[in-house]
């Protein structure tokens, strides 16, 4: 694929006012007629024709100001149009057939499970029909949806219903909906099938009445009350938080079961994949229902981060998916426990993020160059995106931040905007110089953080030494220093923080400015030693790298009044170990561990829920990462094993304790005070049965069975799936026979044992995948199976004998053909490859080697192929 340049953007040469879509469904044969009212843009290239995209098209007929065009006015591909007309404004008028159940690319418009759906972004829509299929082309849309009565009794689309009837004599019917609000044709969706309907009603904070819909599959409307309740809230949230209104009748969602993405913000139409939508008590975990909630609020937030103001060009991708996942970081934040999401979101940055960042698909959080668009719906686009607008808010306060975002809403509104409109909101509502800080979205790369800290007793003053360094990244051999928001204490011997004041007066309001290379921070006033708690909050996003001794990380963990970094201190201090662990073989001296994690497991004040972040060790990818080279997953594992069976006995009374006390009677309830308990529960649950003797097994077996929801039962399930044993045959077998006829619930399953750290799980998995349970061609079945092996099964999938690199191999080879997306995301599991030992390393480089050998393959692969191996 030819590269496409963020230097090389243009304004388009023609801009479309209005497209009139009447579109006929029909299974194999879907007639589509579009309506463009075309005029030459003033700031595109004089006398440029006109030239539309599309995708695999196939061209009926085409008119021009309502004249059938000759042949030799226009030249039509399946991929492209190009026009000359003679005059500045035309009425356009294509027709073009489409075939939605063979389309197993799920983009553009396709069936899942017998309902038409589409999905447009990044570029769909050219496989409806041609046009500029470019984010700053905004159009007014009217869409007329027409299918047979009784195949799709629901017809949907963006905007409001203008009018719905029947077709006298012909079974069919239609309706046609109405956008207002000018869009980029990514934001187009029709949806048609056999939906039921959950409905729902908000009023907006200045009246407006809103209809929702909530769309599943019949049968399942029981499972959507909690998406209703998290919607609402939303819309609630974004009037106080951000003053921002609904702004149409209606507000529908749709569940589907085939979708590539989690879900799609379309205007006034978001589709979903239907593990986003659908909980219950006995279907769904805790976490399910917080996934819920978050990706709810998140498509919603869209509405003005995306949708009203989007963006100029693919590359400002994050302009709209960075602020609102910050968007809806807050919002879960507000609705739930701040500090206990906070952790959780730095736990997932850190697994993603930093480890892409680490590797050959590092890219910037603003890309310059790409040549798959698809690729970069990544987590440095989301994730990271999110933590450049978190440092931003950090460094121009809450009343700044929120002047900034006011102006930018204020002034484009409407428009397709770039990361440079953004900042200039942000220092223009604050008279701060944003230059600098603008790096962060430039440069790729994990930046790091040295910092020594140096008590003077005599001169009562406390001194920092930071360096900041950022490894280089492809393409980005050199690096410059960043504007780092540095939140920090010094905390005093009785853990109350010390006034935070500069040599030369100036007093800190918790966050220094780093900015330089090298730079040191003298503090005043310091009458006793502190222990300096750094990054509070994780107020930046970098690798942070203290002189911190074991005393001073215990000393944090019990004292911090910064709830993040009493975390962090436990997490760093099991770092340690379990480096040293894996490079020696054998876990070094512990008890510093076992006594922070003692005092935390004992402490009546604290919550529940943060207590099972805390004393849940880092992940085998995250300890990989904190290793960086020559990794060799095997003694990793060791190395966790081993301090989980530390921890398990020295605390064996206490998580005994905790378990019983733990206990949450009366009917399941997802708020999080209640999944906190239950969280701390399995996990005391999880240490007590590490021993893996007869009676641990038992009880947990015996948990299982007397579970009466999800979160219980599958967290038991978890348990007992790393004790090869006849207790995990029978809990595997029970879940089997309950839930076989719930796809949502059977990805748990299939995902559970695809991650059992064990020799014989590539087998089981080839075996799962011949179960009619599994299907190649639905996104979530092949993620919960095979993606879980790639990502979230570190022994298995590196192999030492390359089984797992050629078993993912032949599996993105043989799904590329049907879904390249879904291909490429599985393939990016590589990008870890580098940081192995030699012998797998080899073997990893040998299996991407044969992908990028294989003929024929999709733009998606060959990128991420090319890249891996870059
Ligand atoms: N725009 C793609 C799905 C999402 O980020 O909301
Ligand atoms: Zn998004």
């Amino acid at each position: 694929p030819q590269p496409v340049r963020l230097a090389d953007y243009r304004p388009p040469d023609w801009l479309v006012d209005t497209v009139d879509l009447d579109i006929s469904l029909h299974p194999s044969a879907t007639r589509v007629v579009a309506r463009l009212a075309l005029r030459r843009n003033p700031e595109g290239e004089a006398g440029a024709p006109v030239v539309l995209d599309g995708d695999g098209l196939v061209l009926v007929r085409l008119a021009l100001d309502g004249k059938p065009a000759a042949g030799g006015a226009f030249d039509a591909s399946p991929d492209r149009l190009t026009l000359t007309p003679s005059a500045d404004r035309f009425l356009l008028e294509v027709e073009t057939l489409l075939d939605p159940t063979a389309n197993t690319q799920l983009m553009g418009l396709y069936r899942t499970g017998g309902t038409y759906c589409t999905q447009c972004e990044p570029e769909g829509f050219r496989r409806i029909t041609y046009f500029p299929d470019r984010s700053d082309v905004l159009a007014v849309y009217t869409t007329r949806i027409e299918a047979d009565r009784d195949a799709a009794p629901v017809l949907l689309g963006n905007g409001n219903l203008l009018r719905n009837g029947p077709i006298a004599g012909t079974g069919r019917h239609y309706a046609v909906w109405h956008d207002p609000w000018p869009k980029p044709s990514y934001l187009f969706a029709l949806v048609g099938g056999r939906l039921a309907k959950v409905p729902g009603h908000f009023v907006t904070a200045s009246g407006r009445p809103v209809d929702l819909g909530i769309y599943v599959e019949e049968g399942k409307q029981d499972r959507a009350g909690y998406a209703m309740d998290a919607l609402r809230r939303s819309m609630r949230w974004d009037e106080t938080a951000f003053g921002r209104e609904y702004d149409l009748d209606v507000f529908n969602i749709v569940a589907v079961s085939d979708f590539n993405m989690g879900a799609m913000e379309n205007k006034g139409l978001n589709v979903f994949n239907d593990k986003y939508v659908l909980a219950s008590p006995e279907t769904a975990t805790d976490a399910d229902y917080a996934n819920i909630e978050a990706i709810i609020a998140h498509e919603y937030f869209h509405n003005w981060t995306g949708n009203r103001i989007t963006c100029r060009d693919w590359f400002q991708l994050c302009l709209k998916e960075g602020l609102t996942v910050f968007r809806d970081q807050e919002f879960s934040a507000d609705q739930r426990s701040r500090p206990v999401k906070r952790i959780a979101d730095v736990r997932l940055l850190k697994a993603q993020q930093f480890v892409e960042d680490a590797g050959p698909l590092a890219h910037p959080v603003r890309p310059e160059m790409y040549r798959e668009i698809n690729n970069f719906y990544t987590a440095t686009v989301y994730e990271k995106g999110a933590e450049v607008v978190r440092m931003l808010k950090a460094l121009l306060g809450e009343a700044g931040f929120r002047a900034g975002m006011d102006l930018y809403f204020a002034r484009h509104d409407g428009d397709a905007a770039t990361i440079e409109d953004f900042l200039a909101c942000f220092a223009e509502a604050t008279g701060r110089d944003l230059a600098h800080f603008a790096l962060w979205y430039a440069q790729s790369g994990t930046p790091r953080l040295d910092v020594a800290g140096s008590y003077d007793e005599a001169a009562g003053t406390y001194r920092l030494d930071v360096v900041q360094s950022t490894p280089p990244t492809p393409g980005q051999p050199t690096k410059a220093p960043l504007l780092i928001p540095l939140a920090l204490g010094l905390v005093g011997p009785n853990g109350h923080d010390l006034p935070l004041v500069l040599a030369d007066g100036t007093p800190v309001e918790g966050v220094l400015e780093v900015t330089q290379e090298k730079q040191s921070f003298v503090f005043t006033g310091v009458g006793t030693r502190p222990v300096a708690s750094l990054n509070r909050g994780f107020s930046a996003s970098v690798n942070l790298v203290t002189d911190l001794s074991t005393d001073d990380l215990v000393f944090l963990a019990a004292h911090d009044r910064d709830p993040f970094n009493r975390f962090d201190a436990i997490q760093a201090l099991a770092v340690q170990l379990l480096k040293r662990g894996a490079a020696e073989g054998t876990l070094p001296p512990h008890a510093a561990l076992l006594d922070a994690a003692r005092r935390l497991l004992e402490d009546g004040a604290l919550d529940p829920a943060f207590k099972a972040q805390a004393l849940a060790l880092p992940g085998e990818n995250e300890i990989a990462r904190e290793i960086g080279t020559q990794v060799d997953p095997d003694a990793v594992h060791a190395a966790r094993r081993a301090l989980r069976r530390a921890l398990a006995q020295a605390l064996t009374d206490g998580f005994a304790a905790t378990y019983a006390a733990m206990d949450t009677p009366g009917p399941y309830r997802p708020d999080a005070a209640s999944a906190g308990r239950r969280a701390l529960r399995t996990l005391s649950l999880d240490y007590l049965t590490v021993p893996g003797t007869p009676d641990a097994l038992q009880r947990a077996l015996a948990r299982y069975r007397a579970a009466d929801n999800m979160t219980d039962r599958f967290g038991t399930l978890a348990v007992l799936a790393q004790h090869d044993s006849p207790e995990r045959r029978e809990a595997l077998d029970d879940f089997y026979v309950r839930f076989e006829k719930d796809p949502l619930v059977i990805d748990k399953w299939l995902s559970l044992q695809a991650q059992i750290p064990e020799a014989g799980t590539l087998d089981r998995v080839r075996a799962l995948m011949l179960l009619p349970v599994f299907s190649m061609s639905n996104p979530n079945r092949v993620r919960a199976l095979v993606g879980a092996l790639a990502t979230g099964n570190p022994t298995q999938f590196n192999r030492p004998d390359g089984a797992g690199y050629d078993f993912l191999v032949d599996v993105v080879l043989t799904l590329d053909a049907k879904n390249p997306q879904l291909a490429s995301r599985l393939l990016s599991a590589f990008k870890t490859w580098r940081q192995l030992e030699p012998k797998r390393a080899a073997l990893a480089e040998r299996a991407l080697r044969k992908v990028a050998d294989a003929p024929g393959l999709s733009d998606d692969v060959a990128d991420i192929a090319l890249r891996a191996l870059g």
